[in-house]
Order: C-alpha cells, then structure tokens, then sequence
C-alpha cells in the first residue's frame, strides 16, 4: 500500500457539500435573529462569529486550503515548515521561543493575497512557492497555504493570542508534537481537546523521530494515539515525522497532498464550526414546540381589566340611563321635565351614549389596588402557562414580554371602555309609540280640563251653562274626558314601566359584552400578544437549530 493510500485510510471522511453547508449557516442565523433580544447576547456570540467567518472564508477562496503547523516552541515547526517548502523560509533558532509571526507560504494559485490579509499575515512574512524553477515538481500541493504559527505555550502573551486567532481561522491543524512533550497536559486540555469538532481537520505528528530508536517511536506513538482518545480524538491521523532524518516527511507531505487535493478541509472545517455552535447552543431549546397561551387564561386576564377598567360600573350607569331616559319618554308628559333636569348616569362619567368621542375626558373611577392584584396575576398566569416546559432564557424572556406595554394598559382600557358603542344613542321605536300615546292621553285630559274650567267660568259669570253631552250614569263627558286622560296616562306609565326596566338590563349586558370585547382586544395587544411573539421567536429558533443540526 502506497503512503498516500495509508494516509487516505487515516482520513476517512464523509465529504462536506457547500450547498448543505450554506443552508446550516442559513438556519443558524436565522437562529439568531430568532433569538435575539430574547436570550442574552452573550449565548449568541459564538454563533454570530461562525457566521460571519463562514460567509467571509467561503467568499475568499475556494481554491485554497489553508493549513496550520501548531505546536510547543522548539517542537520543530518552523523546521518542517521550510523542509515541506524547501527553502530556509522561516528562522529556525536555539532561543526559544523563535517564531513570533505567522509565517505563510503559498503553493501556486493566483489569488490568495486576499486570503492572507484576512487571515493576518503580514506581506513580509508571504512566501510562493512553486517558482518557474520547480516545474511541476510542486504541483500536487498547489492550491496550498501552508501556515507557520508561534508557540501555543509560549511565555510571551501576544503568541498565545496569535496562535488562538489563527486556529480559529485556518482550515486544517497539523499539531506538531515532540518526544519530550508530546503529553504535556495543557497541550492536551486547552489545545487538543477543543477541537474534537474537529477531528476532521485534524493531524498530529510527532516530530523529531529521528531522535528515537524504531522502537522506541512505536511505543510513543502508541502512547500518543491513548492520548488523543482522551482528548475525545480517537482515529485522527498520528504518524512520526522528522525534518532532519528518518522518518522524514513523507507522511505529512501524503497528508498535505491529499488535503489539497480533496479540497475539502475548509467546509469541512466550518462544518465542525457550526455543528460546535449548534451543540453550544441546543441547551436553548427542547424538542417540542410552544404550548401557545391558553384561551381559559385570555379570558381570566381579560376578565380581570374589565374590573380594573370599570366596565361593570359603566354597564350599571348604561342601565340606569337606560331606565332615565324611559322614565323620561315614557312618563306623563307634563311631568318629564323635571326628569330631563337630572342628569343622567353617564353623563355623570363623562360619557356619551354611543362611543365617546374623546376617550380622555371621562371620569371613570380609578382601579383599586385589589383589582390592580388581580391583573398582575392574571398576567403572571398567562406568561407561566407560555413559558411551560421551556428551557431558560425564554421564560424570562416571556415573562418580560407579558409586562413590556404594562405602562399603557390604564389608558387603553379607558379607550377601550369609552370608545365600546354603549348603545344608547337611538330611541327605541316603541318609545315613539308609547309617548304618543301620553301625548294622546294628556291632550284628552287637557281638552276635558278646559271644557271643565269653561264650564266653570260660565257659571261664575252667571252665564246659562251650556249642557253638556253626559256618558253612562250622568257624567259629564268633560269630566270622562279629564279623568279618562289622567288615569290613562298614569296606567301607561306604570304598564310600560317592567317593560323599560327589562330592556334596561338587555342594554346594560349589551353595553357590558361590547366592552368585554373591547377590554379582550387589550389584553391580546398589550399582555397575550407581547408573550405570543416571544412564543413565535422561540419557535422559529427551535425549528432554525434543528435544520443547523443536520
Ligand atoms: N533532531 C531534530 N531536531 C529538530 C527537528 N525539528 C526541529 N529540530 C530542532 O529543534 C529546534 C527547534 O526547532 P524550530 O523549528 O525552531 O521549532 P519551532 O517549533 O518553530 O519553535 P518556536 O518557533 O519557538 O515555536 C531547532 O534547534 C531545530 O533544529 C527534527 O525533526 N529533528
Ligand atoms: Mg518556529
């Protein structure tokens, strides 16, 4: 079996397809905009900077593969580096810690400046390889971009910080070990064991084999690959390499060959990017969806701002108004002004009959404290049975939403009271009916009132009084006709009186249902819709994590 095949079998892969990886990236931000404002902006960061980097990479350059020699100072990276390019390209010293700046070299492929000035190299520190001089002799890795890194461990601050950025920006790691520290436990813990993620992208050599007997390299490999299982990367390519002897470079050239050729390490690299953003982020949700807010809860809570708007007392006030103002159509016509000189209920709250014009001006009492209870709690019951079975941060997140218009709920339910169409701003028909008759019977009465007086006047004058015509037992018809009219207005008015006051209590429960409805139009603006919008955010981040898990 040939190098480049064993190599093969060491890097067993499913292929990454651009496409897929496109559409995780897509559902990962759509997470994001999902969860934004909801959940704190720090449980978001992660996902934003794979986003970003994905989009900026994918952009940049697809015909390039960058990789990175990563490691301990003095593990030998700048000497494979210059072996696997040829040439004495970056310094390789006896102070440690030598290399201070990424270094890169670039194997063919016009085009990779951008690519570099994104990943931060300095244009001094640029090499190309694969000159007119080499010919072809370099072609298998073209397309390459090989990275020379400080040390990771390194006692100067800003080559951690070097290292830490460019790891999270290159393709593929090639973790360059050395016999004396290969097991080095902060190589293992801060370093190795991060990328499990990223075990596809991933090739550790342990360098300066030269060093060793055969044996002893075979004993110490087998020791690292125990390692690495530990590290949770169990399986990723592990070989002996040297810049200065035996073994030499073959299988890192193998390595490098074909991960080049397979262009692949950079989704495949992204790939491990977001499924790591996805895995930080599913403890945000749970597999079933929303429960939505239960009706039963809409309507305790829109039960109780009608008590806090007042509306029962409005429906009383239409009531008695109702009954005012029959009273005042109905009763014996001579007698409804002094009706019409009280003012009727509404008015004494300062509305109109119909919908009030301006809403502002009434006088509708405060909410008492009680009822000012009883609304919190019914909001509080419609954010908890929202928030059921939901992971944090959304029930936090609902809990706010339910209070976030709390400030203009006074005034819209005043709205809402005085702007409901009471319904008493058309006369009923058979008012009309009923006070004609009144009218019918006073006239009778007044013209048997004058026929009486005339009578009288005739009389006192000692005038011959006219004989009038008589009804039944010898009464005057004047008498019939006074009488008659009285008693007829006054039983009109006591009949017609159950039946004002039946249609009184009809219009204070219409009045009551047109408010209810009104108030019911409050609570699903300021309290129930505010919590259904987190709800809705909460589902389309789920669904958006789920299409990003796959
Ligand atoms: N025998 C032997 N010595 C090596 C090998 N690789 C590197 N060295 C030596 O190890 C020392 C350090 O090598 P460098 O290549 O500078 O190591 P580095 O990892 O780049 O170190 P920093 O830049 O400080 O991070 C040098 O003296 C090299 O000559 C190897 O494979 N075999
Ligand atoms: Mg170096």
């Amino acid at each position: 079996m040939s190098l480049v095949e064993r190599v093969k079998q060491m890097m067993p892969k499913s292929p990454v397809n651009a496409d897929r990886l496109v559409t995780r990236v897509e559902a990962l931000q759509r997470f994001v905009a999902a969860a934004e404002g909801r959940v704190p902006e720090d449980r978001l960061v992660a996902a934003r900077t794979v986003i970003d980097r994905s989009g900026e990479r994918l952009r940049l350059s697809r015909a390039h593969t960058v990789v990175a020699l990563a490691g301990a100072t003095g593990s030998g990276k700048s000497s494979l580096f210059n072996a696997v390019s040829g040439f004495q390209l970056s310094r390789v010293g006896v102070r440690r810690p030598t290399t201070g700046v990424a270094h890169a070299c670039v194997w063919g492929q016009e085009g990779a400046g951008p690519l570099l000035d994104w990943l931060g190299v300095p244009p001094n520190r640029r090499f190309t390889r694969e000159s007119a001089l080499d010919g072809d002799d370099q072609a298998t890795l073209r397309g390459l971009v090989l990275l020379d890194l400080p040390d990771f461990d390194s006692i100067e601050d800003r080559h951690r910080l070097e290292v830490d950025r460019l790891l999270r920006l290159v393709d593929l790691v090639v973790w360059v070990l050395d016999p004396q520290k290969y097991a080095d436990r902060v190589v293992h813990q801060q370093y190795l064991s991060q990328f499990q993620r990223h075990r596809d992208v991933t090739v550790v050599v342990l360098n300066q084999a030269d060093r060793l007997n055969r044996t002893d390299a075979e004993r110490l490999l087998e020791d690292l690959r125990r390692l690495l299982d530990n590290d949770g990367l169990g399986g990723v390519p592990a070989f002996a390499t040297s810049a200065k002897g035996q073994p030499g470079l073959g299988a890192l050239r193998a390595a490098l060959e074909r991960t080049v050729a397979d262009r692949q390490a950079a989704l495949l690299r992204l790939n491990g990017d977001v499924t790591d953003a996805v895995a930080a982020l599913e403890p945000l949700v749970v597999a079933r969806a929303s429960a939505g807010v239960p009706q039963p809860a809409v309507d305790r809570l829109s039960a109780a701002l009608a008590e806090a708007a007042g509306a029962p007392i409005v429906a009383a006030a239409t009531e008695r108004t109702y009954r005012h103002r029959a009273t005042a159509s109905l009763g014996w016509p001579l007698l409804r002004w002094a009706r019409r000189l009280r003012p009727d209920p509404l008015k004494r709250l300062h509305l109109e009959a119909g919908p009030t014009a301006r809403p502002e001006a009434t006088s509708l009492p405060e909410s008492t404290a009680a009822q000012k209870a009883a609304v919190t709690l019914a909001a509080r019951e419609v954010a908890a049975h929202a928030s059921e079975g939901l992971p944090e941060p959304w029930p936090a997140a609902i809990t706010e939403a339910s209070r976030s218009r709390v400030n203009d709920v006074p005034d819209a339910l005043d709205v809402a009271v005085a702007s409901a169409d009471l319904g008493l701003n058309r006369k009923p028909a058979w008012w009309g009916l009923v006070g004609a008759l009144q009218w019918l019977g006073a006239a009778t009465a007044l013209v048997g009132l004058v026929w009486l007086a005339g009578r009288a006047a005739f009389a006192l004058l000692g005038l011959p009084s006219i004989e009038g015509p008589t009804v039944g037992a010898g009464i005057p018809l004047a008498t019939v006709l006074l009488g008659g009219g009285l008693l007829f207005g006054l039983l009109l008015a006591v009949v017609v009186r159950p039946f004002a006051a039946l249609a009184a209590r009809r219009a204070r429960a219409r009045a009551e249902r047109r408010m209810r409805t009104a108030i019911a139009g409050v609570a699903r603006t300021h309290i129930v819709g505010p919590v259904e919008e987190v709800l809705r955010s909460y589902d389309v981040a789920r669904d958006a994590l789920a299409a990003a898990a796959t």
